[in-house]
């Protein structure tokens, strides 16, 4: 298949689906959104680019089923909306059709595979730095997108193409064969960098800053070893302190998604992160009491 054959379809028009929306529509290829039913789509999005140019890009909506071969959705939801935006959008599939799922945290694709159960599911760990204020879309900073088989791969050729096609439209886009790891070391960062955020109501880089901040995260990350060394060994040799700091250091003026939705009143994603975390360190007889109790101080947010 080319990549002017592709149909990319993009389910969430939120901070990191516009910011492929607008780079797959910019290259010329044939992209729409897909309308949801509760939410009235603008006619046009207004991105702010990392060079600080404006534009302004047509909003083409289209709501195609089933998809097929050449179709590639990217879902862009938060992982809190996923199983009642797939119920609502009444996508099908057929064989072939390709699925991204852009969530943070783990634990998706179990939702995900039976509304597609036909389509080449994958997962998509993504370190671009993008966030959405009022009507614009803002490219904050430089990363890379890894896409790798969410669950079984299946035997479709066309994978190199696609994969060359959301490159060339947002680089750095890369495959790999084992998406697991990825998954493992943004989930630790996300489960450290976010909710600290959200509780101290602090910019990524306070973590680093102010001492009791500190303390904090590193007894987050050091509680985190032995689940870890059970559900991916390949992270062991990584210095996880080392790279959540450096990620705080690299985002120091950001502010995290979770504290960006616990200021707009929005439900936090702390199910696919730190429950996911304290799900797996129950089915693996570990306890996690620090990683337990900010769950139960922001959960307690939601009352
Ligand atoms: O992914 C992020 C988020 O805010 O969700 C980090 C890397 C922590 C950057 O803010």
């Amino acid at each position: 298949m080319s990549k002017t054959d592709f149909q990319f379809h993009i389910l969430g028009l939120g901070a990191i689906g516009g910011l492929w929306y607008q780079a797959l529509f910019k290259k010329g290829l044939s992209v729409s959104v897909w309308p949801s039913n509760n939410r009235k789509l603008p006619e046009h999005i207004e991105f702010k680019s990392l060079d600080k140019q404006i534009s302004k890009v047509p909003v083409v909506t289209s709501k195609k089923v089933p998809l097929e071969e050449k179709d590639v959705l990217l879902v862009c939801v938060k992982s809190y909306q996923l199983s009642t935006a797939l119920e609502s959008s009444q996508l099908t599939a057929t064989e072939g059709s390709k699925v991204i799922l852009f969530q943070n945290g783990m634990g998706h694709a179990h939702c995900a595979k039976d509304y597609f159960s036909k389509s080449r599911l994958m997962v998509a760990v993504s370190t671009q730095g993008a966030y959405r204020k009022d009507q614009q879309w803002i490219h904050a900073g430089t990363g890379q997108t890894t896409i790798g088989d969410a669950l079984n791969a299946q035997n479709f050729n066309d994978i190199p193409q696609l994969l060359a096609t959301l490159n060339e439209a947002l680089p750095t886009t890369q495959w790999t064969n084992n998406i697991q790891p990825a998954q493992w070391k943004k989930l630790v960062i996300n489960a450290v960098i976010n909710p600290l955020t959200a509780l101290y109501e602090c910019r990524n880089g306070e973590l680093l800053t102010q001492p009791a901040y500190r303390e904090h995260m590193h007894s987050l990350i050091n509680e985190l070893a032995p689940l870890l060394l059970r559900c991916c060994p390949q992270l062991q040799e990584l210095d996880l302190v080392h790279l959540v700091s450096q990620v705080a250091q690299q985002t120091q003026l950001n502010v995290s998604s979770m504290l960006q939705d616990k200021v707009a009143h929005r439900p936090l994603e702390l199910e696919s992160i730190t429950g996911f975390l304290l799900q797996a360190a129950k089915q693996e007889n570990l306890t996690l009491p620090l990683h337990s109790a900010i769950y139960e101080q922001l959960s307690s947010l939601k009352n």
